[in-house]
């Protein structure tokens, strides 16, 4: 199986909440190496470039207002079939429907799907763009 990146955000909620530690740590054990990483505020321009593939969207207010509402970690994550198995790792969009142990299920908000506690790319071609927003 092919060695693979992908972007993680830890987002405003989990930051607030203080979920970082325990996020990271599930990364490490689940065998998604951190290449880089970095604490940062985004600014609309790049919470727009980001979330490019939802505007329009009904949801698309919320969800930048909610991204810009404190700051984020963001994650460059490596390993075997990494995009997929941290997909896995992640859970369902919304944290009522995301398994039991994944990090919405733990960290996401069951009342506000929008506040799901984390980001990561769901392809290739995703994971390419996302890393290049973040990462030199
Ligand atoms: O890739 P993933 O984050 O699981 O879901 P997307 O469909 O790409 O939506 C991006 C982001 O938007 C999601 O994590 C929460 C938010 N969102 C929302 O607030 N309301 C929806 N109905 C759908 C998505
Ligand atoms: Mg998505």
């Amino acid at each position: 199986m092919a060695i693979e990146k992908t972007l993680s955000i830890i987002k405003p909620n989990a930051v607030k909440q203080k979920h970082v530690g325990e996020i990271i740590s599930m990364l490490e054990q689940n065998n998604l190496r951190i290449s880089q990483m970095r604490m940062l505020q985004l600014d609309n321009v790049q919470a727009k470039m980001f979330y490019q593939e939802h505007i329009g969207k009904s949801f698309f207010d919320e969800l930048l207002n909610f991204m810009l509402s404190g700051e984020i970690v963001v994650l460059k994550l490596e390993g075997e079939n990494a995009i997929a198995r941290y997909r896995e790792l992640m859970g369902a969009t919304n944290p009522c429907d995301a398994k039991e142990g994944s990090i919405r299920e733990k960290f996401g908000d069951k009342t506000d799907l929008t506040q799901n506690a984390v980001h990561g790319s769901d392809s290739k071609e995703s994971a390419k763009r996302e890393l290049a927003l973040f990462f030199k």
